[in-house]
C-alpha cells in the first residue's frame, strides 16, 4: 500500500523527498493522507477522492481550483498569507488536477497547513463564536464570485431530490429494512411538507442562491494558535445554493451536547449558548449583507439541514450502507437516531433561536 502511495504522490508536482505517507482524519467519504517530506519543504494531503460519490471529479477540482483562486486574491488584497489561508492545490507533473491511477481511482493533492487544529467537537463559546465568524468571512469573501461552478452532487441539498431518492429507496428496499423502521419513516414523513415549503423558497428566488461550502461542520475548518478560524477546507461540495445550508449544517454540528453518532440520546441536545455563539460570530460578519428573508430562515436552517442529515442517514441505511462509511452494521440507524434527537431539541428551542437571530440581527446592523 505505502509503496503504492508513494508511486501515486510522485506523480504531483511536491517539493522535497518524501519521508514517510500516514493516514489522515476520519472523513466519510474520501480516503485521505498526508506525505510528510524531508527537510523545510511543505507537506501534502493525499486524497482518493471517492467517485461513486462525485461522478465528475475533473469538474469538482476545476470547482475547487477557481473558488481557491478567487479566495487567494482577496486573502493577499487584504494582506494575508495565501499559503495558509486557502487551501492551494497541487498540480500533477502534467499540469492537471488529479491523478487516476491504472484501477480508475482519482487522487488530488493540496498543501497540508501545519500548526493548525481541526476540532471534531466545540468545545466553548468561544471555538463556537470564531467559528461563525470564520464561515461568515469565507462567505464575504464569495460575495463577488461569479464563475459558474459544476454541481459535483446533484441536489445535495435540495430537499425535493431527496425525496425522488428516498421514495426510491423505499421502494427497493434493498437490504429489506424497511418494515422494521415505520417509526423512523414517520419521522421524515411527517415533516414533508414543511421542509418543502423552505425549499420552494430557494427554488423561486425568494431566498437567493449564492456560492456555498455546504458541508461547513467543524472538522472542516482548521483553525490557528489563537483559536482563530485560518482556512475552509474540504471544498469538494463548493457549488451554488443557500447560503442558509451553511449556517444549518454548522449548527447541527457545533452545537450539539453529544455526538453526531451518540447511543447515548439523553448526552444528545442543542446546546443555546452554543447557538448564541456560533450566530453571533457568523453575524458579525454577515447580518448586514443578508436579505430580510434570509434572515428570518436563519433558525430554520438548522432544521432543515439537521432532518436532511437524519433522512440522508437513514436513506443510507435503507439502502444497506452504500454511501457513508460504517465502522459497525448499525451505525447508520445510530446516527440516524441521534440526529433525530437533536432535531426534537431545535424544535423545541426554535422559539428562542428566532429571538436570538432576531436580537443580534439588531446589534449587528443598527
Ligand atoms: C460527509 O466527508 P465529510 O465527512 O466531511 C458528507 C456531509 C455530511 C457529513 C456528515 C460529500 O462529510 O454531507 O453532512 O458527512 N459529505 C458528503 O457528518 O456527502
Ligand atoms: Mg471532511
Amino acid at each position: 500500500m505505502m509503496e503504492k502511495l508513494r508511486k501515486i504522490a510522485n506523480e504531483f508536482q511536491l517539493k522535497g523527498e518524501i519521508r514517510n505517507i500516514d493516514s489522515l482524519g476520519d472523513g466519510f467519504i474520501n480516503d485521505t493522507f498526508i506525505i510528510r517530506t524531508e527537510g523545510d519543504c511543505p507537506d501534502y494531503i493525499l486524497q482518493r477522492k471517492n467517485k461513486n460519490i462525485f461522478p465528475d471529479v475533473p469538474a469538482m477540482m476545476e470547482n475547487i481550483r477557481k473558488v481557491t483562486d478567487h479566495i487567494r486574491k482577496r486573502v493577499v488584497k487584504q494582506g494575508g498569507n495565501p499559503l495558509r489561508e486557502v487551501m492551494t492545490v497541487i498540480p500533477t507533473t502534467g499540469g492537471k488536477l488529479y491523478f487516476v491511477d491504472d484501477e480508475g481511482q482519482y487522487w488530488a493533492v493540496s498543501v497540508f497547513i501545519d500548526n493548525t487544529t481541526a476540532y471534531n467537537k466545540a468545545d466553548t463559546e468561544e471555538l463556537a463564536r470564531k467559528g461563525g465568524e470564520g464561515i461568515g468571512k469565507f462567505q464575504a469573501m464569495l460575495s463577488d464570485f461569479t464563475e459558474p461552478l459544476a454541481e459535483t452532487i446533484k441536489g445535495f441539498h435540495n430537499i425535493r431530490h431527496r425525496f425522488l431518492q428516498w421514495d426510491e429507496a423505499l421502494l427497493r428496499d434493498a437490504a429489506g429494512r424497511v418494515a422494521s423502521l415505520k417509526e423512523e419513516i414517520g419521522w421524515i414523513e411527517s415533516r414533508r411538507e414543511e421542509m418543502l415549503d423552505f425549499w420552494k423558497m430557494v427554488e423561486d428566488g425568494r431566498i437567493p442562491t449564492r456560492t456555498t461550502h455546504n458541508d461547513t461542520k467543524i472538522n472542516n475548518i482548521l483553525f490557528d494558535e489563537n483559536g482563530s478560524v485560518l482556512c475552509v477546507i474540504d471544498l469538494d461540495t463548493v457549488m451554488a445554493s443557500t447560503s442558509l445550508n451553511d449556517f444549518g449544517d454548522a449548527i447541527r454540528s457545533y452545537t450539539n451536547t453529544g455526538d453526531e453518532d451518540d447511543k447515548d440520546l439523553k448526552k444528545v441536545s442543542m446546546s443555546l449558548p452554543m447557538f448564541r455563539a456560533y450566530a453571533d460570530g457568523y453575524l458579525s460578519q454577515r447580518a448586514a449583507q443578508l436579505t430580510e428573508r434570509e434572515l428570518e430562515y436563519l433558525a430554520f436552517s438548522a432544521r432543515y439541514i439537521t432532518y436532511e442529515q437524519v433522512l440522508r442517514f437513514l436513506m443510507d441505511y435503507i439502502d444497506g450502507d452504500t454511501y457513508y462509511k460504517v465502522k459497525y452494521p448499525e451505525h447508520n440507524l445510530v446516527r440516524t437516531h441521534a440526529q433525530y434527537k437533536l432535531l426534537q431539541s431545535m424544535e423545541q428551542q426554535y422559539d428562542k433561536m428566532c429571538s436570538i437571530v432576531k436580537e443580534l440581527t439588531n446589534k449587528y446592523t443598527k
